[in-house]
């Protein structure tokens, strides 16, 4: 059986960052359907992470993207988010969204955009030094769309000799996460595609560097906890980007697609010590919010994580041990499933409610008020969305 009061304190001890682009407008390549209320700037995107964590009490950080979150004095930025209560968590660099990164950013066959796209992530660092920030997360979009359009082995070269620049660059409690992407928005070859490629960039770079695993990213089927357990294992998993996926990079809510999923991503983490904050992994979402309402969605992803969380901390893993080691398959399956089937909600009510908070964070969120002060607040000036 599992330690109670372990598994409570390893789940008040939890912490969830929200991404600033989630609280924006954001949409598909058809159609963004704006909502009314939504932040116009960084310090109001910071105001409803705030709420997040008002009615979670696990949500203090909150990750910025540059340029989309950038302000003439980030010190400032980052002391409005402590009059929140909430912390500047990590910093992600976007080389995607300029004309010059057509063919690329620090892959780019030419020098100049090259030096362009690492200046970027220099400045990113600069904004880390400002925030007390961590972590720089870095995905790059870079990649070709046809065969023979560059060489494979030299756009490594020159990502290798970006990321070392940049890795240099880096404060003693600073560290490096990069993310891999199967596809999109290159269709023919990817830079940076899978965890192996991070991984081999990640070691040589060293300890500073580790590996982000956006659950969105890749190809269906793969088995991405096997991903996690043996990054955790290396001691190279930095990161998570949570989110849904049906098809390819949904970005949907996270838990909303594959609650199983989350669940087995979430036994490898607990079994391998990944919960202890000791071991630095960031449980962060990535996740865009087209449809629904933005602040209430970013809360129950929270809570779906939670509940994964509780599950897979629920996993009676002496029994687990002993059944695994007599060869029992059926009954160390039985022993995860018993896990994944119990009703965790009761037991994230009472861990709420002993950490002074409403045991339904969705309720406490929609008393709170907050969602009409927003709108009678927010009008004029322009909204913020993905890429804005
Ligand atoms: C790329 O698809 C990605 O997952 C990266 O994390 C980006 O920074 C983020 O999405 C932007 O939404
Ligand atoms: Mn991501
Ligand atoms: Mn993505």
């Amino acid at each position: 059986m599992a330690d109670l009061a372990a598994v409570k304190a390893a789940l008040s001890a939890q912490r969830i960052e929200t991404p600033s682009w989630g609280y924006g407008n954001s949409g598909t390549r058809f159609r963004v359907f704006p909502q009314q209320g939504v932040p116009r700037d960084p310090f109001e995107k910071l105001a409803d992470a705030a709420a997040v964590h008002a009615a979670t009490g696990v949500a203090p950080l909150v990750s910025l993207h540059i340029p989309w979150d950038r302000v003439p004095d980030f010190g400032k930025l980052a002391a409005h988010a402590e009059s929140l209560g909430v912390r500047i968590g990590a910093i992600n660099s976007n080389t995607f969204q300029d004309e010059d990164y057509r063919i690329g950013s620090v892959c780019h066959p030419d020098p100049a955009v090259r030096r362009k796209a690492t200046d970027h992530l220099l400045e990113c660092v600069d904004v880390m030094d400002a925030t007390g920030s961590r972590d720089l997360k870095l995905w790059f979009a870079d990649g070709t769309n046809y065969p023979g359009q560059d060489d494979i082995v030299g756009r490594q070269d020159r990502l290798a000799e970006a990321l070392s620049e940049v890795y240099a660059r880096l404060g003693e409690h600073q560290r490096m996460v990069l993310e891999y992407k199967l596809f999109e928005p290159a269709f023919y070859t990817t830079d940076v595609p899978d965890w192996g490629t991070s991984y081999a960039h990640c070691l040589k770079l060293g300890p500073k560097a580790k590996v982000v695993v956006d659950t969105g990213h890749h190809a269906p089927g793969t088995n991405i906890e096997f991903i996690v357990a043996f990054l955790l294992r290396e001691g190279k998993l930095g990161a998570f980007d949570f989110n849904s996926r049906f098809y390819a990079d949904d970005d949907l809510m996270a838990g909303a697609a594959d609650p199983f999923q989350l669940f087995r991503i979430l036994h490898e983490v607990a079994k391998n010590g990944g919960l202890d904050p000791a071991h630095g992994v960031a449980f962060m979402l990535d996740q865009c919010h087209n449809i629904e309402a933005k602040i209430p969605a970013i809360i129950r992803s929270v809570m779906n994580v939670q509940e994964a969380t509780a599950k897979a901390l629920l996993v009676d893993l002496d029994a687990l041990r002993a059944a695994q080691s007599a060869g029992d398959v059926l009954g160390a399956n039985a022993v995860l499933m018993d896990a994944y089937n119990t009703d965790v909600r009761p037991l994230l009510a009472e861990v709420r409610e002993e950490m002074g908070l409403s045991p339904d964070p969705l309720a406490a969120y929609r008393a709170s008020g907050y969602a009409d002060q927003i709108l009678a607040d927010r009008v004029g000036g322009t909204q913020a969305g993905w890429g804005a």
